[in-house]
């Protein structure tokens, strides 16, 4: 068998990741274009993305499904991914009346969001259950492994166990949900997981169905993980550490990473001086990858003033890193419509597309975000489908847009509490007259530009609009090295069922640790803290790991 791989793109996704790993692992990628391609296939990967129907209806309307059972009974190499996998089973909660391949017995269920974020966002495990004990891994997949998913749609295990003959089942759990993490039956072999998007352990499930390596004898890894009881209730999913660097061109011209005290980004206190230059966005992705950051997040900070799609570097920054760097990455700034100099008008959706197709997973949405929140409140909460949040959740999936908020802590006077037209809250640290109670203020363009909208509201509306994810950043906490503003985040996650990655203020690990066990957040970004080489990535971790709360091991 020689070296190549098919890939059944045929909902043109952002699966640039998944060619530069096949691609890494010494593998020649080539597209499924003809059914002649199909059924000459050596082997084939069908990466499915976004929405359950949407893939199943655009697949129907290709004409393939014949060939690729055909293909599939026909015992030869195939591999699902994410919806690759729901595609191969009866059907999906996510869009009843649409009839999946049926391969597989079972209907996909969304998870309860009653007591955790829903969509299911982070790393989490994929044990195989018959080739845990004797250190016997099946398609490269160990116990002790931990995989990026990102879904809201899972296959109950009480569902997979209907399954019968042959099949083995890899079970993540969310919460008190367990569901098929991977499943695998003679030729085929499907992840919920992203193995492009899981480092080295998603690079090793994927090479051994390159290889075909259905069984693979391995020392399993004695490094146990020291989790409280507390902890295990949560399942088996990790928290989340992002690396996040601000790209911007400085006066010199060169693309660099930046970071700002409280956004500003110049050396001086005066706002004057050199832009700070703290490094290069793709060498410092890297470093992060290799410390152990389980997402980049890039944000280009400048985009506000004029940006047109074609001449925007950050495209470049994408596709270089994503060649090296084997986790998620996102992407903002400037998604939103967008015109050329010669007056061409580019569509968010088109902006987000050329962003994918280089490499990213998610965009990051800022102040567009408060303009459609606002549109949204005005039209009575009836949503248009016009706004770039929901055109490009439709397209790629709410797992793929996630909202950056730059709020502003502002201080309320007792005496405008009665008639106060925004939500607040009272807080622990009373403001220079001694007022007791606060409101977060939405900013637009980097915090120049105060909104009539509360953190709570915008929060709100970009979820029921289809966001998955906040970015959840403060002002005032911004590189101060203060720790992150908890009671910011306790209230939006009160807001909201949609993850919220804590953003602002993280100057040690320690910080870390407290805005995990007093807050619900679900994921924590650190950035002054990395690029002035004061702790790395893994130091935090290792904290974090000290105090029993789960985290996910970079593996060699
Ligand atoms: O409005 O869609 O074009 O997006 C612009 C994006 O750029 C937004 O996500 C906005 O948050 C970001 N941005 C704009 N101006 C600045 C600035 O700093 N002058 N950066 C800026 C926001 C905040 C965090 C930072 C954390 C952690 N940076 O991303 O990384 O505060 O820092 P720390 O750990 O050092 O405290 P659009």
């Amino acid at each position: 068998m020689g070296k190549t791989v098919h890939l059944l793109d045929t909902v043109s996704g952002n699966i640039r990741s998944l060619v530069n790993a096949i691609e890494k692992l010494g593998y020649e990628v080539h597209w499924v274009r003809s059914f002649d391609d199909l059924d000459n296939a050596e082997r084939v990967i069908f990466p499915g993305v976004g929405h359950f129907g949407h893939c199943m209806r655009t697949l129907l309307a290709s004409g393939f499904i014949p060939h690729l059972t055909r293909y599939i009974s026909l015992g030869r190499p195939f591999m699902g991914i994410c919806v690759g996998l729901q595609a191969l089973f009866t059907a999906s909660e996510e869009e009843s009346g649409v009839p999946g391949l049926g391969i597989f017995a079972g209907t996909l269920r969304k998870f309860n969001d009653g007591d955790k974020s829903v969509p299911h966002i982070g790393w989490n495990s994929a044990a195989a259950t018959n080739y845990l004990g004797d250190g016997e891994s099946l398609w490269g997949l160990r116990k002790e492994s931990k995989y990026y998913y990102v879904h809201s749609y899972g296959v109950p295990l009480s569902e997979a166990k209907l399954l019968g003959e042959g099949v083995e089942v890899a079970v993540a759990k969310y919460g008190q949900e367990e569901f098929v993490g991977a499943i695998s039956r003679g030729n085929i072999f499907a992840t919920q997981f992203h193995p492009e998007k899981s480092g080295v352990a998603g690079l090793r499930v994927l090479k051994a169905f390159l290889d075909q390596e259905r069984i693979a004898r391995y020392t399993p890894s004695q490094t146990l993980l020291r989790t409280s009881q507390n902890e295990k209730e949560r399942g088996g999913l990790t928290r989340r550490i992002i690396a996040c660097l601000d790209v911007r061109t400085n006066d010199a011209g060169d693309l660099v990473v930046t970071k700002g005290d409280q956004y500003d980004v110049r050396e001086n206190a005066d706002g004057e001086g050199q832009v700070r230059n703290l490094g290069k966005p793709v060498a410092m992705a890297e470093k992060y990858y290799i410390q152990g950051a389980d997402e980049v997040t890039f944000l280009n900070i400048t985009s506000f003033r004029d940006c047109p799609l074609l001449d925007t570097p950050m495209l470049e920054v994408l596709r270089q890193t994503s060649k090296n760097v084997f986790v998620p990455l996102t992407i903002g700034g400037g998604i939103r419509d967008v015109a050329d100099p010669d007056g061409t008008v580019h569509p968010a959706l088109e902006v987000a597309k050329e962003y994918f197709v280089s490499g990213a997973d998610k965009v990051s949405i800022g102040s567009d975000a408060v303009a459609v929140a606002e549109a949204y409140y005005a039209n009575n909460r009836i949503p248009t489908g016009a706004s770039s949040i929901e055109k490009i959740s439709s397209a790629y999936g709410n797992q793929a847009v996630v909202v950056s908020i730059d709020p502003r802590r502002v201080y309320i006077p007792d005496s405008d509490l009665p008639t106060f037209p925004h939500e607040y809250i009272s807080t622990a640290f009373p403001g220079p007259n001694g007022e007791t109670h606060v409101w977060y203020q939405t900013t637009v363009k980097g915090g120049r530009e105060p909104r009539p909208l509360s953190v709570q509201a915008l929060a709100r509306a970009v979820e029921a609009l289809g966001c998955g994810e906040l970015l959840l950043n403060s002002i005032d906490k911004d590189g101060t090295n203060s720790g992150f503003d908890l009671e910011l985040i306790n209230a939006v996650k009160k807001a909201v069922r949609i993850p919220v990655i804590a953003s602002s203020g993280a100057g040690k690990p320690d910080h870390f640790v407290e805005v995990f066990e007093r807050t619900e957040t679900d994921a924590a970004l650190g950035a002054g803290m990395f690029h002035r080489g004061e702790y790395e990535v893994g130091q935090v971790k290792s904290v974090l790991a000290e105090k029993g709360l789960l985290v996910r091991e970079e593996e060699g």
